[in-house]
């Protein structure tokens, strides 16, 4: 990175978005931590844009308040028109009334005559209504629209960090972060808080609830943040406290043992609920509204149950049973398998390993467990199915976690919008056509057998929310990639809002952080990134690992194609290329059965080469190279295809954003133009070295003659 801006960036709150706000004659009634938040917001806009900011009620002698947020309990006075705004709904949280369950954070929006009223029954509300209402702009207040109830679809949307405080001497600081370092700890120590609040005012706009500080891979230094170090990190909940974001930490299982002295971490041993009871009663006395422990457990390296010959439901339940009555819960990692295996023994299957080792314990956890799930069966590939696992467990509450760090979709240095991904994750019906999506399973949401659908929260186990793996740091722009910014909110709102579209999510996100008054953010500004931003998804997906069949990325760092890299290694990720063909066979005729783990009609569909979507093909089925996809190509064709198709396009994004450098403040301009030259050089890099890896194999032409090494 060569171009340093001068400041930090304001994403996509830059102050001018709260002109429509400042500039009116607000009013905030109610009380409480949130609306005391939402007043400072409003009378900083105000101050910015000549407006009044009125708190409890308006003074005598002024004209009457034209925006008003307003608690539901309240008595309103001066807010007579909100008589006629519509009885709110049943009064329940997203992800299920039970233990652990996050505070109501719906509200209502309205305009009637000349006055625009955001009304909510708790604080939370107002603060997201506020925000709703930058995201409105002018139209918030032009003429009159009927009420609408706003209520997050899933009750916790939680952001995790995968930050270490000491710098990991192999991952750096913040592992498979791209932005710098941490937002929260510098030089072993908690950093200065001024940093964190204002990516909690990033985060709360755009609906995120809840986040963790430490990394999933709990180091020696890190696990005391649980115990000696917690003052530190009640210094980081209170700022986030502010925003609407409960704190929670990742913490290591076997802490009774490092922290605690005791000789076992057994979770069966009384000595053991003993010390985690006492650990966490002292967190919660710090924390009041702390929101509870991430493990990773029995995964690469790290400590779990399996040491001690517990299952995972004992190993959760041990956790959850210190921390039930305080009201917090346990986010207990599914992303368990086999990392030392041998490359010759075709038996044992990655992919299948998070089912075969969860969905036998399914009704084994505690209400306050939620098993905390990749979207996918391997590891955050740019394409792989949904994993089985969603659909497996109607007993278990299941988050599902997603990656907003570009670890394998091209590290910050690429152009690649995830949302569409996402979003085909979360409108996925692991039960086929009619059922529920990924996205109501997250919600609570789940198929009874006896009567159809549940209504969210009502069914016998609630939700468990949707996870992020966070893509900031403490780079300028956040995410260093400063059109990653884009993937950080479009999580947030696809938490809140999984039916938006991503070109929606894509079009609020330019509009806020672009925005240009008085007339909004230009036109060709606006074209030009979406042309560039919807499909640089499936862009990326073109000129990497084909069809489907993931990784062939450089072992260790993970950037940069390397076919063979993790081929004859223990991690379980193997293409089997040879001369005839490549793929993976996970059919249950003859291959490792995995397809066996999904429920009709998904397990038919995928088992059938013919029936299997082309994009997951090497996924699930091991083909020659002259298979013919339903696209009517070939497989080692459309491998040629893609490759060159994708480089095209990354070229001519190139172009595209060279094509608004007046439109654009110069030195974000000048940053993602660096970018971009990356991605054209990593794109060929990618093209060359996979077209050659496949031609070579193949001894099969391109059809058209291009040029391949
Ligand atoms: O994607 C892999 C990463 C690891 C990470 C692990 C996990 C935190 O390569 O760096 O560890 O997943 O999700 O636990």
């Amino acid at each position: 990175v060569t171009t340093p801006p001068p400041e930090i960036h304001p994403a996509w709150l830059p102050p001018q978005v709260f002109r429509h706000i400042g500039s009116r004659r607000c009013l905030v009634h109610g009380a409480g931590t949130l609306v005391e938040t939402v007043f400072e917001e409003v009378a900083a806009a105000c101050a910015d844009h000549g407006g009044s900011a009125w708190r409890g009620r308006s003074p005598a002698r002024q004209p009457p308040a034209d925006l008003v947020f307003a608690l539901r309990e309240a008595d309103r006075p001066g807010c007579a028109r909100l008589r006629h705004e519509p009885a709110p709904a049943a009064l329940s949280t997203a992800d299920g009334a039970g233990a652990g369950a996050v505070e109501d954070e719906s509200f209502t929006v309205s305009r009637d005559g000349a006055v625009t009223t955001v009304l909510a029954e708790h604080p939370a509300g107002l603060l997201h209504g506020l925000f709703h209402v930058v995201r409105l702009g002018e139209s918030a207040f032009a003429g009159a629209w009927p009420a609408t109830r706003q209520r997050p679809a899933a009750g916790r949307r939680m952001l995790d960090h995968w930050d270490n405080v000491a710098v990991d001497p192999v991952m750096g600081q913040v592992e498979r972060g791209y932005a710098g370092g941490s937002l929260f700890w510098r030089d072993g120590a908690a950093r200065d808080l001024g940093r964190v609040r204002a990516y909690a005012r990033l985060l709360a706009a755009c609906g995120v609830n809840a986040m963790t500080v430490n990394n999933v891979n709990v180091h020696r230094t890190e696990a005391h943040l649980l115990t000696d170090r917690l003052d530190e990190v009640a210094a980081i909940a209170a700022v986030l406290r502010r925003y609407g974001i409960r704190l929670h930490l990742s913490v290591s299982f076997a802490a009774p043992v490092t922290l605690g002295g005791l000789a076992t971490a057994d979770p069966a041993d009384p000595r053991v609920r003993a010390w985690w009871a006492a650990t966490t009663a002292r967190v919660y006395q710090t924390i009041p509204d702390f929101g509870g422990y991430v493990v990773k457990a029995d995964s690469e390296g790290q400590p779990g149950p399996f040491g001690y010959g517990r299952s995972h439901a004992e190993g959760a339940n041990a956790l959850a049973e210190a921390l039930e009555h305080h009201g917090g819960v346990v986010h207990w990692r599914a992303f368990v398998y086999n990392h030392r295996q041998d490359w010759r023994d075709r038996s044992t299957d990655r992919a299948r390993a998070a089912f075969d080792h969860f969905a036998p314990l399914d009704g084994e956890f505690r209400e306050n467990v939620i098993l905390q799930v990749k979207y996918g069966p391997i590891d955050f590939q740019v394409r792989e199915p949904v994993s089985p696992v969603i659909a497996a467990m109607p007993g278990t509450r299941v988050a599902v976690e997603l990656q907003v760090t570009q670890e394998y979709t091209g590290q910050q240095r690429h152009l690649c919008y995830l949302a569409p991904l996402w979003s085909e994750v979360l409108q996925f019906r692991p039960w086929g056509p009619g059922a529920s999506t990924v996205a109501e399973v997250a919600a609570g949401r789940r198929p009874d057998p006896g009567a159809g659908e549940v209504a969210a929260g009502a069914g016998p186990v609630g939700g468990g929310g949707l996870v992020g793996v966070s893509n900031a740091g403490d780079d300028p722009y956040w995410t260093g990639h400063p059109l990653a910014q884009a993937n950080l909110y479009a999580f947030g709102r696809l938490a809140w809002a999984p039916e938006l579209t991503p070109g929606s999510v894509l079009d609020e996100w330019i509009g806020l952080t672009f925005d240009r008054p008085p007339g909004g953010v230009p036109a060709r500004l606006r074209d030009t990134l979406h042309a560039m931003m919807d499909g640089s998804w499936r862009t990326y997906e073109r000129y990497t690992a084909p069809l489907g069949v993931g990784f062939m990325v450089r072992p260790g760092h993970h950037y940069g194609p390397d076919v063979d890299g993790y081929e004859y290694t223990p991690w379980g990720t193997y293409h089997f290329a040879d001369r005839d063909g490549v793929g993976v066979d996970r059919t249950s005729a003859t291959g490792t059965g995995f397809t066996a783990q999904y429920p009709p009609p998904w397990c038919e569909v995928y088992e059938a080469l013919d029936r299997c979507p082309d994009e997951l093909l090497l996924f699930f089925h091991h083909v020659g190279y002259g298979h013919t996809l339903g696209n009517g190509s070939t497989v080692i064709q459309h491998i040629y295809d893609t490759h060159f198709a994708g480089v095209e396009e990354v070229v001519r994004m190139r172009g595209l954003w060279a094509g608004v450098a007046d439109l654009v403040e110069p030195r974000l301009h000048a940053r993602v133009g660096e970018r971009l030259d990356e991605q054209v050089r990593g794109a060929g890099e990618w093209r060359d070295q996979i077209n050659a890896y496949f031609h070579r194999k193949s001894g099969v032409p391109d059809a058209r003659g291009r040029r391949i090494f």
